[in-house]
């Protein structure tokens, strides 16, 4: 553990404050606006939630895995736009180069990323290639002492936002599979980098996606993550493993935020003359959503701390990101129901919650995907131990 205990609970009970007068209370405007204030953004730097996870070396908390999911089932508890600004920094758009990159690159490019004063994008996406990762069609092409990258990554969280990406792109036209990609570390502002139109979405207002093109675009071979051609798809599938667990960890900070509201509105509100907690139905709802959310939790921490103790956990990170995000869509989905009419309308949370969740289902890996992923693992468990 990098934190004792009492300043790991010190931390908790700060994260949950935050989350309570700042963010809970923000999200209508959020909502409606498409904008986090920057005066929230503000606050998210001052308390360090930009630099949860990178090393304390480079400025960052250093949190162990265990920490940060801990921390992001108390940030959890917010609608996900608010997590989503600070959690490519944490995570995907800043690990690639925290587990990979040359001590020149960490050097670089952590310290501003965890003071958030640089926003890190990961670009894997594209037009055509989606679940199939492997298939990356941007290039980067060797010249001299540059590559020159062309390709479209689709769907960029953070992109808007974003003055570093780490970039998936093939450098071995010959290897059409994952051997031949590799990633790079390129900063907004180099020429032959734009920026698509932030795209509309169902849910999650306040986080931003766009495109990121790439024609022509020099970068330095210094850029190469790791020094080393052919090893990007590896990167980012590192990176995954480590990112479904947060994304994990945020599903059940959901869980367990729309329990509370469901049960305080079911308390609340009286028809045939006694509050609604009083009927079976419903009851049946809460001790589903409520033992869900804690198989949830437990999947997270047990993975975690595997993860914390040098375990392969591609597998644990899978089941619980399928898990967990398929337990808070059933979740989102009942509280709506329990709010009836209510459900349906904007000024109440219950519809916004439910369309924020649904993405936990489709980014950084779909269910099917983490299915794939699980099953493919047990299937060369049982090769080896038949011998086959
Ligand atoms: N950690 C390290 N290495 C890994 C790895 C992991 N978690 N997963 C796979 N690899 C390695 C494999 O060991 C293999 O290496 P070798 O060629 O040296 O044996 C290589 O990467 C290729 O692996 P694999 O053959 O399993 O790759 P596939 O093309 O079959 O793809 C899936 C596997 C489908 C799991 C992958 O493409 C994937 O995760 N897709 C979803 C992508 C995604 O989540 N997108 C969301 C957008 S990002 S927000």
């Amino acid at each position: 553990m990098a934190l004792d205990a009492d300043t790991q609970s010190q931390l908790l009970e700060t994260i949950r404050s935050f989350v309570d007068e700042r963010l809970i209370p923000a999200e209508a405007e959020v909502a409606e606006t498409d904008v986090i204030p920057e005066s929230i953004v503000a606050d998210m730097r001052a308390l360090g939630l930009f630099g949860l996870t990178a090393p304390e070396e480079f400025g960052g908390l250093g949190l162990t895995m265990e920490e940060e999911v801990l921390a992001i089932f108390e940030l959890g508890r917010a609608a996900p736009a608010f997590r989503s600004m600070f959690a490519t920094n944490v995570g995907i758009g800043m690990q690639g180069i925290a587990i990979d990159g040359t001590p020149e690159q960490k050097a670089k490019y952590l310290p501003r990323l965890a003071s958030g004063d640089l926003i890190g994008s990961f670009a894997l996406t594209e037009p055509e290639v989606g679940s199939d990762a492997g298939s990356v069609r941007t290039t980067a092409r060797r010249d001299g002492d540059d590559y020159v990258i062309n390709g479209t990554k689709r769907f960029i969280t953070n992109a808007p936002h974003a003055g570093l990406f780490t970039v998936m792109a093939r450098t071995d036209p010959a290897q059409k599979g994952a051997a031949g990609v590799s990633a790079f570390a390129v900063e907004r502002g180099t020429p032959g980098l734009s920026l698509g139109k932030p795209e509309k979405k169902m849910g999650q207002q306040g986080a931003h996606v766009c495109d990121v093109i790439f024609e022509d675009c020099r970068v330095p071979a210094t850029a190469l993550i790791g020094g080393v051609e052919g090893q990007g798809f590896k990167t980012a599938m590192k990176v995954l493993d480590k990112g479904r667990l947060h994304i994990a960890a945020a599903c059940v900070g959901l869980s367990d935020r729309i329990i509370e509201d469901m049960v305080a509105y079911a308390v609340g509100r009286r028809q045939f003359g006694r509050p609604l907690a009083d009927f079976q139905l419903l009851q049946a709802f809460f001790a589903d959503s409520k033992a869900e959310a804690y198989a949830a939790r437990c999947m997270v921490i047990d993975a975690a701390r595997k993860r914390d103790a040098g375990q392969n956990v591609s597998v644990e990170a899978s089941c619980a990101k399928m898990f967990a995000s398929e337990a808070v869509g059933r979740i989102a989905d009942r509280n709506v129901q329990v709010h009836g009419g209510m459900g349906y309308i904007r000024e109440y949370r219950a519809e916004q919650l439910f369309r924020d969740a649904r993405l936990f289902r489709i980014y950084e890996g779909t269910t099917q995907i983490q299915q794939i992923i699980i099953a493919k693992a047990l299937a060369t468990d049982a090769r080896e131990r038949l011998g086959m």
